[in-house]
């Protein structure tokens, strides 16, 4: 395997509306961000991946663009960003761009032309399609709820919108749209970002005769997805992209992608693969409903462990996976994949523990490294995120009382993860002077980076050194380029897994039972301890005793 820059990094992922606010709007900004470099390099942070900050109206927060070229003015201008790549170069520090080019904002110029003459130039960048009999051209629900083709007022036509409908999506066989994509990709490398996270980029190739699929839902609609599941040929689109672009630059490039098959496992993250790496969704699929946020799936453990260890093996001969426990897409990982009773700390840094080690690059989601957790909300008008109110419409739809689908919510909500970063015990966390733009979880109190800077115990001290074990000289290249080796894979409660490099070995042992286990591990007692959350260790000779919670990490016998 050839070596890259990125093989060692750790990455960081921004929302920059709820990072830092610097002027009193109640938005995190792009200053906000200069300002706590310092605080995600003392971390151990190198590439820090920003959720889009281009101009749009945010009906999906940013995720629908109306201009590619210029920064939301919410956030700041060109020039801040210039100085955030310029900072963040002195740090040694990497900054990738969201790049959302699956559909655009239906307020860009170019949906605007089109929208003014369908069978023009412009309409040629979308999918217009005339409807049958006075129906959508198919059945296809977006992934937002409803329809996922929205009529033209005054016309036949109908646009094709796989997300929200002030989303259309881009039609990626036009040659000119592609031309007009690649330039500004270029435009931004040229500019010094470092790379890109790709946004939703499974669903540009579609299956042009738009098929109906049988219902799969109460509203008589089937699944967009399954259109996309159905197509072949995505790969054609992602080499031409990748040659056109990335490539020329030597770009860093993650993917978001959940449908992954074996065989194209290469093809997308080998050597030459379409993209640098890919996040890692096996343990989140596990969780997501057949119908939707109303019917998801509590997460068990054996289910989640036998995931992870599948998606290590598959991929370690390959490439590399980018790991995360959670996103801006995500309920928190706290939440999602721990029991009650391990909801504290020590479950909190045994979850990282797990996750950061894994072979492949490890993500960090904002507020991750301070334990954030999901955020109680009472009312559905208090949420933001248009996927929530569109789930909660189905929950609704589907029987659910009232409070039953705000419970739903509380669980899946994407607004979990995007409540304000919590900097410290005062209002609002010390996110902003003035009001926030979503609510603040109100357990800010205790759990804020101020309070757990100051406390050796806490976990943001414990991310730390994580970070910093994961980085050291004497263990890097293991954590890097190490395989992957499950161990007592069918032990109840443990997950346990070896990282093996030539003669150096380290092992992960966390127990996520309720109870204390003893452990028969060969030499394990000959091991240093290079990281625990719970100090007092019981080893001797072949046997290790963890208690509830409790993680370890050992490593090379000297
Ligand atoms: O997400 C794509 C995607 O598949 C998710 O929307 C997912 O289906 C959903 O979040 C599950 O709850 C990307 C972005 O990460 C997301 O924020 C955007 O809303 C979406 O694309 C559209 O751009
Ligand atoms: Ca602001």
């Amino acid at each position: 395997m050839t070596k890259k820059w990125w093989h060692d990094k750790v990455a960081y992922q921004i929302y920059p509306k709820s990072f830092f606010d610097t002027n009193g709007d109640g938005i995190g900004d792009l200053k906000g961000v200069i300002s706590k470099l310092d605080y995600l390099k003392e971390l151990g942070v190198d590439i820090i991946w920003l959720s889009p900050i281009y101009q749009s109206p945010f009906v999906d927060q940013g995720y629908d663009i109306s201009d590619y070229y210029r920064i939301d003015e919410t956030f700041g201008t060109m020039e801040d960003f210039d100085t955030l790549l310029a900072e963040a170069k002195k740090r040694n520090m990497y900054i990738v761009m969201d790049l959302v080019i699956n559909h655009c904002s239906d307020q860009h110029q170019w949906f605007q032309k089109a929208l003014k003459d369908p069978e023009g130039e412009y309409g040629d960048y979308f999918y217009f399609r005339k409807g049958t009999n006075g129906n959508p051209p198919s059945n296809y629900r977006s992934y937002f709820g409803g329809s996922a083709w929205e009529k033209v007022p005054g016309t036949d036509y109908y646009y094709l919108h796989m997300f929200a409908k002030e989303q259309p999506d881009l039609n990626w066989n036009n040659p000119k749209l592609l031309n007009e994509l690649y330039t500004m990709i270029n435009w931004w490398l040229e500019k010094g970002v470092a790379g890109f996270r790709i946004d939703a980029i499974i669903n540009i190739k579609k299956d042009l005769s738009f098929q109906s699929f049988p219902p799969d839902g109460p509203d008589g609609l089937a699944s967009v997805w399954r259109m996309v599941e159905s197509v072949n040929g995505v790969g054609d689109l992602l080499e031409d992209l990748k040659k056109n672009t990335f490539e020329k630059y030597q770009a860093f490039t993650v993917a978001e992608v959940f449908n992954m098959k074996k065989d194209e496992l290469i093809e997308f993250v080998g050597e030459n693969g379409h993209f640098s790496t890919m996040f890692d969704f096996s343990a989140h699929s596990l969780s997501f409903g057949e119908h939707g946020w109303y019917d998801s799936n509590p997460i068990q453990f054996e289910d989640f462990r036998k995931v992870l260890f599948h998606s290590q093996l598959e991929c370690q001969d390959v490439g590399f996976l980018a790991n995360i426990i959670e996103n801006h897409d995500e309920p928190r990982g706290v939440n999602r994949y721990l029991p009650d009773y391990a909801q504290n700390q020590d479950g909190t840094k045994m979850l990282g523990t797990i996750s950061v080690l894994l072979r492949g690059l490890p993500f960090l989601y904002q507020g991750q490294e301070i334990g954030m957790q999901n955020c109680p909300i009472d009312s559905i008008e208090d949420y933001n995120d248009i996927n929530t109110h569109g789930e909660y419409q189905m929950a609704l739809d589907a029987g659910f009382t009232e409070e039953d689908a705000l419970q739903v919510c509380y669980i899946n909500s994407r607004d979990n993860a995007r409540t304000p970063m919590q900097w410290d015990d005062t209002v609002n966390g010390g996110f902003t002077s003035g009001k926030p733009w979503l609510k603040v979880n109100p357990n800010y109190k205790e759990l804020n980076v101020k309070t757990e800077l100051g406390d050796e115990n806490s976990v943001l001290s414990y991310y730390k050194k994580l970070i910093a074990l994961r980085k050291s000289e004497n263990y890097k290249e293991v954590f890097t380029y190490g395989t992957f080796v499950p161990i007592f894979e069918n032990e109840p409660d443990i997950f346990a897994y070896e990282r093996r490099l030539d003669n150096q070995s380290v092992i992960v042992l966390a127990n996520f039972g309720k109870e204390a286990k003893t452990l028969v591990l060969d030499q394990i007692a000959d091991r240093p301890v290079l990281l625990t959350n719970q100090p007092d260790v019981q080893i001797a000779d072949n046997q290790i005793t963890l208690k509830s919670c409790q993680v370890i990490v050992a490593g090379t016998t000297e």
